[in-house]
Order: C-alpha cells, then sequence, then structure tokens
C-alpha cells in the first residue's frame, strides 16, 4: 500500500504538533508549513516510531501564495489541514488587519494553490473553523445550525474562511469541511492562552516560585475539551465518506474561575472569592494569601459569555466523542508545568516561563 501524506499548515502550533504525532503514528508522511521551521518542538513527536524520517518541514507564510503553493507543490498531499492562523482572539481587536490577513487570506491563498496545481481533484482538505463564529448568539449548545454572529475581528476571519471552504466544496466539488471546534487545551497550550496562564501560575505556585496570577473576566464560560481528543476528530472528518461540516465539544462549560479553583485544588489550595467586578480577589482559604487578581488590561472589548457546543452530528457520523474529562485536563496541564517549571528553576530559567502569562 502507498503511504498516504499529509499537509498540515501551523504545524508549530498546539494542535499542529498534536496532529502531526497522530498522523504519524498511523504511518503518514507529513509535510509541515512554518514561518520558521526550527521553532518546531520535535519533542512533540517523540517516542513515535520513523518520526524523523516521515516529517518534512516546509518554510512559508500564509500571507504569501508563492511559498504555499511551493511547500504544496513539494507535498503532494492526499489531506490538507489548514491550522495555521493568528489564533488569539484578544490579540486580533489590536491587529485585526494581520488578523484576517492570516486567517481569511490565507486560506483563500492555500485553496487557490491547490486548485492551481491541480490537487483539487485527489486532495481531502480540512479548515479549522471555530466555535468563535457563534459569537454571543441565542440559544445553547451550538450546532451546526446556529447562526454565526462574529463579535471579534478573529471570529470575522474564521467566517470568511468558513465561506471560502464551502464555496470550493458547493460550486467546485472539492472535499472540504469545516471542524467548528470549541476550546480545546493541553500541556503545549501557548502560554497566552487562559487555561495554560492558570496552570503556569499554579505550577510555581506549587514550587514557591514567585508568579502573580492576573486574569480578566472570571466568569466567561468555555467548553473546554483536550487537543488530543480533537485532532482525533479532525482526522476523522477527512475519513468521512462526504465533506460535512461539524462541531466538536463536550457538551459542558465551565467559568475561568471553575477552572481556576480546579487547578490550585490540584496542588492542595482552597481557593475563596472576596470582592467586586476589578477589586475581586481570590484568596488561599487557609492562609489569606492573595493567589488571583484582576487586570482589566484582560478584559476585551466584546466577550462570548458562554461557548457550549452540540457534537451530536459528529457522535452519530464519525463515532466521535472527547475522552479526557475536564478533570483530567485541568491535572495534566498542572502537572505539566510543574515538571517544565522543576527543570527551568534548576537551571536557573523558571522566570522566563513565568513572565510570559504576564503578557
Ligand atoms: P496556535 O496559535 O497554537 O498555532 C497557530 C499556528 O499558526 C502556529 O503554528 C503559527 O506559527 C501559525 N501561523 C500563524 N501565523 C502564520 C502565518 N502568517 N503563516 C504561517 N503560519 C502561521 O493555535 P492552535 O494550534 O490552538 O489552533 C489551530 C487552529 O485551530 C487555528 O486556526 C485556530 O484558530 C483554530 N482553533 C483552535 C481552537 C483551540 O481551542 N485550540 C478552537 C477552535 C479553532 P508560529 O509558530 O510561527 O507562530
Ligand atoms: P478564546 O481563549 O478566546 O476562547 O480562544 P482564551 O483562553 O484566550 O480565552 C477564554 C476566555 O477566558 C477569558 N479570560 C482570559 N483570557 C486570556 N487569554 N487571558 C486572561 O487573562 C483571561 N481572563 C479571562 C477570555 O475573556 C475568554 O472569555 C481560543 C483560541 O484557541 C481561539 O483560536 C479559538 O477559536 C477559540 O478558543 C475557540
Amino acid at each position: 500500500m502507498t503511504q498516504r501524506s499529509a499537509f498540515i499548515t501551523g504545524v508549530t502550533g498546539q494542535d499542529g504538533g498534536e496532529l502531526a504525532r497522530l498522523l504519524l503514528g498511523k504511518g503518514y508522511r507529513v509535510h509541515g508549513l512554518a514561518r520558521a521551521p526550527s521553532r518546531f518542538e520535535w519533542s512533540r513527536v517523540e517516542g513515535v516510531s520513523g518520526a524523523r524520517q516521515n516529517l518534512f518541514l516546509h518554510k512559508g507564510d500564509m500571507r504569501d501564495a508563492v511559498s504555499i503553493a511551493r511547500a504544496l507543490h513539494g507535498a503532494q498531499p492526499d489531506e490538507i489541514y489548514n491550522l495555521a492562523a493568528q489564533s488569539n482572539v484578544g490579540l486580533s481587536f489590536e491587529q485585526p488587519d494581520e488578523t484576517f490577513d492570516v486567517n481569511a487570506g490565507g486560506t483563500q491563498r492555500l485553496l487557490r494553490a491547490t486548485r492551481l496545481l491541480g490537487l483539487g481533484d485527489r486532495t481531502r482538505i480540512y479548515q479549522a473553523s471555530s466555535s468563535e463564529i457563534f459569537g454571543p448568539s441565542d440559544g445553547h449548545p451550538h450546532t451546526e445550525e446556529t447562526p454565526f454572529n462574529p463579535c471579534s475581528p478573529y471570529a470575522e476571519s474564521k467566517v470568511h474562511a468558513f465561506e471560502t471552504i464551502k464555496h470550493y466544496r458547493d460550486a467546485l466539488g472539492v472535499f472540504a469541511c469545516n471542524g467548528i471546534l470549541f476550546n480545546h487545551e493541553g500541556p503545549h497550550r501557548w502560554k497566552g492562552f487562559v487555561t495554560r496562564k492558570i496552570s503556569i501560575a499554579v505550577a510555581a505556585k506549587h514550587l514557591d516560585i514567585e508568579a502573580p496570577l492576573t486574569l480578566g473576566n472570571l466568569d466567561a464560560c468555555r467548553d473546554w475539551g483536550h487537543v488530543r481528543d480533537y485532532v482525533a476528530g479532525m482526522w476523522a472528518m477527512l475519513q468521512n465518506d462526504v465533506p460535512e461540516d461539524m462541531v466538536l465539544a463536550t457538551g459542558e462549560a465551565r467559568s475561568v474561575r471553575s477552572f481556576v479553583e480546579a487547578a490550585f485544588a490540584y496542588v492542595g489550595h482552597d481557593v475563596v472569592w472576596d470582592g467586586r467586578g476589578l477589586d475581586e480577589q481570590g484568596r488561599d482559604a487557609r492562609s489569606g494569601e492573595v493567589l488571583v487578581r484582576i487586570n482589566p488590561k484582560f478584559y476585551r472589548p466584546v466577550d462570548p459569555p458562554i461557548a457550549i457546543g452540540d457534537a451530536s452530528t459528529a457522535r452519530r457520523v464519525l463515532g466521535w466523542r472527547p475522552r479526557v474529562t475536564f478533570q483530567q485536563l485541568v491535572h495534566e496541564m498542572v502537572q505539566a508545568d510543574i515538571e517544565r517549571l522543576r527543570i527551568l528553576a534548576a537551571a536557573g530559567e523558571a522566570p522566563s516561563l513565568v513572565a510570559a502569562v504576564a503578557d
């Protein structure tokens, strides 16, 4: 049997590394597009047999059509996973043009290149869409039928990319689908996302490293799953008989506040809350020490109060369901940061990781 081949944009990101690991484990040849291939962490695919021989990194940028086409031409993939994005919702309010150019423009460039290279007939395409396209829509949980109501430049860019995929599927007959994924996290989550900020700060507290935790909207509720389950769902969507847009979610939403409580509980601290609004603080129930403060800079101009998804289509059609529980996710993330910080602290480098969460 010939070896299957996949092309992943955004291979240096959280999902890209996890997906590369999954596909290499299935025997694929994997081609990754990266702005800086040297930034790929090979530890993400450690222990997978043949990873070094079967993973190829191509330098390219989603804002540059030629670099995408060159990499695609070299890869000749059976499957494309378009994961590259300016994925930070908060930052998209400050950098809307770059966000649109990478997320919406980049998707168009990728699809045009696929067609120009004559890959449209044989290559299946997965697009990383997002629950953010629903915005603060009424009616929960969100399904594939929920109307879009984007409320950030990031969400707008993802709606545009969603429509591009639909156009290539419906008008041009390409096997292309949108995975509408709700938040998924893990130990390789970028440090600016709220779950990782929390896991780093909690790990630091556990190791007596100075790391104040300052957050924004504690009451935002998100449907948090584990990245491992979600990349399995991406792959399953491209093995389906027909291209179909699908929601992947756990069906349970929890607040940022609950994430903080679960993370501190893992290292033996009960958090109690006092004060209101910007003056609210989370304290250690026993010692009274302040563990969490609020900083208005982490609030967004608009923030959907809750995101919760219904993945029954994926369950029915693909047999997909999330396996990792919320508690397991929180514990895995905190434990991973404890182990990382121990190593960094021994080398005198812990402050660099801890400082990163304050940005
Ligand atoms: P990350 O932010 O961890 O990764 C984003 C990737 O995109 C990085 O590899 C980054 O490369 C790359 N990238 C950014 N700009 C460019 C560019 N101009 N050219 C080429 N590559 C670029 O995101 P995730 O892995 O968490 O998410 C993957 C995708 O899924 C994204 O599209 C995101 O919007 C979407 N998504 C994620 C969800 C989640 O909860 N994780 C939920 C729903 C959707 P570099 O290393 O150079 O910065
Ligand atoms: P999100 O993830 O915007 O959902 O986007 P993020 O972790 O940034 O925010 C989740 C919620 O937490 C609130 N929040 C904070 N967020 C950050 N980053 N920092 C804080 O200090 C803080 N305090 C409270 C936010 O306001 C928000 O309500 C992620 C990304 O992966 C997107 O690319 C993806 O599309 C969506 O998930 C689904």
